[in-house]
């Protein structure tokens, strides 16, 4: 399987609130650069740069007026005499005004974002930008030919909606490599989250349509972020009713009832029958995971890679979370080598 991947990532290290502290943020440059190495040792096969994209391809899973607000925002922030990390620390929930952007960067960061996860920061955008076009030259990859690739994207992109950052998310790879596989023909997508935690933003995206259908597995909102979505009976609107299916699970999920999950996922993506499959791939679904609660062991990842194989499609695998930097780049493998050996 041919994996692509930038070190442009290593532009983007932010800073996370945690503990009432500005610490260094669980979503760093190491995570990448360890799973390459594995990538690597594990001989998986080539290893490509991505091609530069017209970020004009990002919109369509994103509106115009986010994407150049994140191309320019650490301008706007520089511009008033800061040089820290941008976090938006004022949101527009229920009762306050959302339909008005404001002028200014403390006001448009909050418009922006959902939470203070995803910070700003001076090669935010290089980053972000060399990993969606990643998930671009995967995708196209795929429909070229190859039967399954690799996009070594990071920062993740499940969180990030049509016109918001968060969870450590700007561009929603997945959804930009989905869409984009519509524009260039192929009818039905699947997109398959795998990540611990529910990615909203791919939802938000697809939420109302029926020719990309959006599966997710992941930890209960009830309990686990990002709260506010994922819940079952949330399952698309308009022409999308019916194309959204949230597979949430209790804390401390192990492989056996994650794998009758994926069950329940296989059925309904075959009866859709899409030409192709994006996976979201974390593996935050780790044991030892330092922010996450499921129970997956490291032998289980080529058991899931296995269960893929298995659906029978053209496949684009894209990196999302991960946080035991020790551990992920062998559980990324181990996922994307049972995949190649269930093929
Ligand atoms: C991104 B991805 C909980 C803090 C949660 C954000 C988690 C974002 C995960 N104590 N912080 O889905 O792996
Ligand atoms: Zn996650």
């Amino acid at each position: 399987m041919i994996t692509f991947f930038s070190t442009e990532h290593q532009r983007h290290h932010g800073v996370e609130l945690k503990d009432a502290a500005i610490k260094p943020s669980f979503e760093n440059p190491g995570r990448a650069d360890t799973i390459l190495q594995q990538v690597r040792q594990a001989a998986l096969g080539d290893i490509q740069p991505g091609r530069a994209h017209d970020s004009a391809l990002y919109v369509g899973a994103h509106s115009e007026r986010y994407v150049r607000f994140l191309q320019q925002a650490w301008a706007d922030w520089t511009a008033t005499g800061q040089t820290h990390d941008a976090l938006p620390l004022i949101w527009p929930v229920r009762d306050l005004r959302s339909d008005l952007e404001p002028a200014t960067i403390d006001g448009r960061l909050g418009f922006y974002s959902m939470d203070a996860g995803s910070p700003i920061t001076a090669g935010t955008w290089a980053a972000v930008s060399a990993s969606a076009d990643l998930a671009l030259t995967g995708v196209q990859t795929v429909l070229d030919g190859a039967p399954s690739a690799f996009a070594l994207c990071r920062p993740p992109g499940h969180h990030a909606g049509p016109e918001m950052m968060g969870g450590y998310c700007y561009l929603n790879n997945a959804a930009i490599a989905a869409h984009h596989a519509r524009r260039q023909g192929v009818q039905r997508v699947v997109v398959l989250d795998v990540d611990f935690h529910h990615g909203n933003g791919t939802q938000s995206i697809f939420y109302g349509r029926g020719d990309v259908l959006v599966v997710s597995l992941h930890g209960d909102p009830v309990h686990c972020y990002p709260y506010f979505s994922g819940h079952a009976d949330e399952t698309g609107a308009g022409a999308g009713q019916g194309f959204n299916l949230n597979l949430p699970l209790p804390k401390g999920t192990a492989w056996l009832a994650f794998r009758d999950a994926l069950g329940v996922a296989a059925q309904r993506v075959r009866s859709f029958a899409p030409e192709l499959l994006v996976v979201s791939l974390g593996v935050d679904t780790f044991e030892h995971d330092p922010i996450s609660h499921f129970r997956l062991a490291s032998a289980d990842f080529v058991r899931l890679g296995e269960a893929l194989a298995g659906w029978g499609l053209p496949t684009l695998f894209v990196m999302e979370g991960g946080y035991m930097v020790d551990d992920i780049g062998r559980n990324v493998v181990n996922v994307l080598q049972g995949f190649e050996a269930g093929a």
